[in-house]
């Protein structure tokens, strides 16, 4: 077992990302996240979207897999299901998470997969420069709508807790402490953590940039109750003013593989026949 450190989540490979993106301070955070839990490199697999943020696949080093635009999440659960004691890990833009791969997000919640979502949302699809995404503001002006986005911005994180995700929380991109704990608590939740993070685009997001951020966002109060899904919900329906932290919380619910009483002695590889009589098998279910 090889304890995860610095050096050793080093890539050979430098960021390709623009000047001033926030994903820069994601990935050191991710990093930190993982260093500060003291996990081991063989007990981690990161799932990795399509887009600016996918691309950071090639930025760390890791297990992991770079799979097909919208189908992390999809990819994410397969992991956790095939060896319930590895931590997974799932990274994707708004694009990627809260578009293409919206059932597959819906599906993570309704099961409680005991999985980690750190979504870069940018409210853009950046990396095929710049069209509005569905976390975008109404009027957005960019490529695929030049006269101005109709559509009102989705309420994801509403959908997650409304739908049994037990661990909401969002960060933003300019705060990294905060960050590293919301990771950190998310990885350690039993269950389906959702961490969105706001992330300014420089270049394709001119609107929430750095310093509307910092107009933008808010500290939840101290007294803030992460168990009470109706205060969260209520939190949640301000779209403009962006509370962060951990917004819900549930603690009672199990995670989707702490219901099959088949994982409970071990995990489904360790149980995977050494030989198997594929024709036999395939034959049982046609
Ligand atoms: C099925 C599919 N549809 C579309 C694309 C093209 N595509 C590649 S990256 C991308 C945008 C990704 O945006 P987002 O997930 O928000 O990530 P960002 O680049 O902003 O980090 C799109 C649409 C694709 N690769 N596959």
């Amino acid at each position: 077992m090889t304890e995860i450190n610095l050096a050793n989540l080093m890539s050979p490979v430098a960021p390709t990302w623009c000047p001033g993106c926030g994903n820069f301070s994601i990935l050191t955070a991710l990093k930190q996240a993982l260093i500060e839990l003291k996990l081991n490199m063989e007990d981690v697999v990161i799932v990795f979207g399509i887009g600016c943020s996918g691309n950071t696949a090639d930025f760390i080093k890791c297990y992991g897999l770079h799979g097909l635009h919208g189908r992390g999440m999809a990819n994410a659960i397969g992991i956790k299901l095939a060896n319930h004691r590895q931590k997974v890990i799932m990274i994707g833009g708004d694009g990627d998470v809260y578009g293409e791969g919206l059932n597959h997000l819906v599906a993570a919640c309704r099961g409680n997969h005991d999985v980690t979502a750190v979504v870069f949302n940018n409210h853009r699809y950046s990396l095929t420069t710049g069209q509005s995404s569905p976390t975008s503001n109404k009027g957005t002006i960019s490529k695929s709508t030049p006269q101005g986005l109709i559509e009102d911005p989705i309420g994801v994180l509403s959908i997650a807790v409304s739908n049994g995700a037990g661990f909401v929380a969002r960060a933003y991109a300019g705060k990294l402490k905060q960050m590293v704990e919301m990771i950190k608590a998310g990885i350690l939740y039993e269950g389906f953590s959702l961490i969105d993070v706001q992330q300014p685009c420089p270049t394709f997001n001119k609107e929430q940039d750095y310093a509307w951020y910092q107009q933008n966002v808010f500290d939840l109060p101290v007294d803030y109750d992460p168990s009470n899904q109706g205060q969260a919900l209520m939190t949640l329906l301000d779209k403009d003013k962006l509370g962060l932290g951990i917004l819900y919380q549930n603690n009672a619910r199990k995670a989707y593989h702490d219901e099959i009483p088949q994982l409970s002695e071990k995990t489904l590889i360790e149980q995977f026949p050494k030989e198997i009589n594929l024709s036999k098998a395939i034959s049982e279910f046609i």
